[in-house]
């Protein structure tokens, strides 16, 4: 059916959905079903206190991807080389059982740890996406040590509370200050607007919003406060060495419920302003203007993004930006805290979804973002143990969104890899594999869903049938399960099965009562929330000087990075990819509004919004490089060079370029995308990969 037929048939019914996608606010969905086999409009649920109608425009537009007609509908055979992209169709016994084959080959020659499942998050399913951990565990295959995305962000927030938690998003719009820190919500997570939105309307808020370069939520906010990239830490102390010299610090507060006050008080006492200014470029005024507001509005939510944890020093700058609440005690009264995601308020049980009971500490745990190092064979990232020499890859496009390109497509290439690709789209990760699968997408199996950036638990339905030969994660883990002789009761279970049971055993009521409400609101009380009886550390008090190591995140991976010279106290660590005079620039490449990660880069309508892979680079930088508006230019660092158009744009900074959208590297002038210019090495203490933290060096074409 074409796009105009749709939008004009009528629906038969109205389907409740939650958004599959990667993005924390997982909406809660209103989608038309127009047939069996047909989604028209999806929207957002009006009921839902955090969705309130309003969802981002890429999904909206859902049908455009759902019956996108280069959706794979057959499993493919490779027949021509290594990503030729010659493929012949398949039954699925067939590929399933070659999948089973070879894993059971290689796992005889070199031993279960040279089998690699690796997924992320193209669906935030528990079933669908979490399932392929029971496989792992169930057989022994590598352990997936996941690192591309939340290390940072989330050991840097934990620092400090105790735990992934924090006052009610929804809070914010009764907030006098909601300061957006190093996320860009007009891009990424559209609903922290809506809140932010609400409280400027109805109580005069002042939004503030803290970021590298003017995207659309600086351009919306009252105060934009413009910094380097990676000098976060910085503004932190400036800002709290503010607070303590204009009597904003609120020391009943400090006394009872923090950990070092006086040491953090003397520490800051030295970082000023004027030393924040140097280091982060933004002048002393903004940043008075941003500690007066702060100081002088107890009632601050602090709504702490990724972005800015995606730098070497990321996870201690976002620790830094958590303390200021505590200084200030604004975690005291309701629309105050520091909130960055709701992780820890789910309590899921997930034995029978991933296999947590079947989980063998003694197999190594090989790192999702250094895969390149790991696929080409170096010895200290393969942990002493076997070449990986067969993967299965689900919900994930590696083959561009893995840092260190030209290491992972050296990788990949490898003869004696085989990989199977369980895919909605022929991305660049398939097109690399041995045996590509298609995959369902989310109106056409049922899964389970929690909000990261709100308190939802939600469901997501099979709304419509899926079209081709299209099965869904769940059925090819249980299937290559029974090939495999892995054995667990999960592979047993309907994914219906495997939700109501698991709601059940989690304390959250069963699938029934689910599809009743629609949703469970999960939020804890008040008291909770802000913590009002201590913090989630066994002494009650908020860390300022946390000792890293015992930080409770993920502590089973071990440490990453040079985790030894983490700074006690928050400050600014100098250990980002500082520009030299050799490569002058510091490139980020964040999130455009329009493509989700690479998924969306198949639409049409996300495609045209983007244009074209593009630089922003400042006016002034660009005509010292004699470089015009659409010009080619190239990008180089030791990692590999890059070329791109420019566009000049005065609000980012001399000296910054931004990248923004992860497109196909063969949309790139020749075939080298952006992550080839982007590092591997490991953001301490707990991993990560610093994706906007860059030194390049830019010449025109
Ligand atoms: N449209 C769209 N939505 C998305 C995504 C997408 O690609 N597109 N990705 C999804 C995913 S997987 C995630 S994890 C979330 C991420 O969503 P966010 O939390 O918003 O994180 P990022 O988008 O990585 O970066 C946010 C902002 O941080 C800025 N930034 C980079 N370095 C620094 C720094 O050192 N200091 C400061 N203050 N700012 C810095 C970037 O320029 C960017 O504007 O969004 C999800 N939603
Ligand atoms: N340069 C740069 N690189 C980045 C980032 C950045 O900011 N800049 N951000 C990083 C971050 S935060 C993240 S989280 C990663 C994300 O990287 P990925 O997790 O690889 O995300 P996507 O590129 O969206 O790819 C998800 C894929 O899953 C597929 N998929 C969706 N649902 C299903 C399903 O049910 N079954 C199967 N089998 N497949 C499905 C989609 O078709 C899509 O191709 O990228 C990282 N890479
Ligand atoms: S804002 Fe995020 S969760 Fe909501 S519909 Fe868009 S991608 Fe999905
Ligand atoms: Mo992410």
């Amino acid at each position: 059916m074409n796009q105009t037929v749709r939008k004009l048939a009528k629906p038969v019914r109205i389907g409740a959905s939650a958004c599959p996608h990667d993005c924390p606010s997982t909406c809660a969905l209103e989608i038309d079903v127009i047939d069996d086999n047909t989604i028209g409009r999806v929207r957002g649920a009006d009921e839902g206190t955090y969705t309130s109608g309003v969802i981002c425009a890429k999904v909206a537009r859902y049908a455009e991807r759902a019956h996108h007609p280069d959706r794979l509908m057959k499993p493919l055979r490779r027949v021509g080389p290594k990503g030729s992209g010659e493929y012949a169709p398949i039954s699925w016994d067939d590929a399933l059982d070659i999948v089973a084959e070879k894993f059971l080959a290689a796992e005889a020659r070199y031993g279960a740890e040279t089998v690699w499942p690796y997924y992320y998050a193209g669906t935030m399913g528990l079933v669908m996406r979490d399932g392929i951990n029971r496989l792992t565990h169930a057989k022994k295959y590598s352990r997936f040590f996941s690192t591309i995305c939340v290390n940072p962000a989330w050991s840097g927030f934990i620092a400090g509370t105790g735990k992934l938690a924090g006052p009610d998003p929804r809070e914010m719009a009764k907030s006098d200050v909601v300061v957006i820190w190093g996320t860009n919500p007009v891009n990424t997570q559209v609903n922290v607007m809506t809140h932010a939105a609400r409280a400027r309307k109805e109580r005069g808020a002042k939004i503030v919003a803290v970021d590298i370069y003017m995207n659309g939520t600086m351009q919306a906010a009252d105060l934009p406060v413009l910094v380097r990239p990676g000098t976060d830490g910085a503004l932190a102390c400036a800002v709290m060495h503010c607070l303590f010299r204009d009597g904003h610090a609120d020391w009943e507060f400090l006394r009872e419920f923090t950990d070092a006050p006086d040491e953090l008080a003397a520490h800051v006492k030295s970082r000023d302003p004027q030393w924040a200014s140097q280091i982060t470029g933004c002048d002393v005024e903004t940043i008075e203007a941003f500690a007066k507001l702060v100081g002088e509005n107890k009632r601050t939510f602090f709504r702490l993004g990724y972005g800015f944890a995606r730098q070497r020093n990321g996870a201690v700058n976002m620790h830094a930006a958590s303390c200021i609440a505590a200084v200030t005690g604004a975690w005291k009264l309701e629309g105050g805290g520091a909130f960055h995601n709701n992780g820890a308020i789910y309590h899921w049980d997930k034995s029978l979804t991933e296999g947590h009971d079947a989980i063998d500490q003694s197999v190594r745990q090989l790192d999702q973002s250094r895969i390149g190092a790991i696929l080409c064979g170096e010895e200290d990232v393969l942990m002493g143990g076997p070449p990986v020499t067969a993967m299965l890859i689900q919900n994930t496009n590696p083959a561009t969104v893995a840092p260190d390109q030209t290491k992972v497509r050296r990788g990949f290439a490898r003869d004696d890899l085989f990989v199977c690709v369980h895919e909605q789209f022929m991305t660049e990760t398939a097109r690399i594999a041995d045996i590509v699968l298609p995959a369902t997408m989310f109106v056409e199996h049922d899964d389970l869903y929690q909000t990261g950036g709100a308190q939802n638990i939600l469901l997501g339905p099979k709304l419509i049938n899926a079209p081709g030969e299209c099965r869904s994660n769940h059925d090819v883990i249980c299937a290559l399960a029974k090939r495999l002789g892995a054995e667990h009761r999960g592979f047993t279970m309907s994914p219906r099965e495997l939700i109501n049971e698991t709601l059940q055993i989690s304390q959250w009521g069963s699938l029934a009562e689910l599809e009743a409400k629609r949703w469970v609101d999960a939020q804890p009380d008040f008291d909770t929330a802000h913590y009002t009886k201590g913090f989630a550390y066994p002494d009650g008090k908020f860390r300022f000087k946390p000792d890293w190591p015992t930080v409770p995140f993920n502590r089973s991976a071990g440490l990453h990075g040079p985790h030894a010279s983490v700074p006690k106290l928050p400050d600014h660590w100098p250990v980002i990819e500082e520009a030299t005079e050799e490569f002058p620039f510091r490139l980020a490449t964040s999130p455009s509004r329009s493509f989700l990660n690479t998924t969306f880069n198949e639409t049409p309508s996300s495609i045209a919004r983007e244009k074209r892979p593009m630089l922003m680079i400042n006016p002034a930088d660009a005509a010292n490089l004699a470089v015009a508006e659409g010009d080619l230019i190239v990008l180089n660092n030791p990692r590999g060079e890059v070329r791109i158009h420019a566009t000049l744009f005065d609000g980012v900074r001399r000296g910054v370029v931004i990248a923004e959208s992860i497109w196909p590297n063969d949309s790139f002038v020749d075939g080298k995308g952006i992550n080839t210019l982007t590092g591997a090495d490991a953001i301490a203490p707990f991993g990560g990969a610093a994706f906007h933290d860059n030194r390049v060096a830019i010449r025109k074409a």
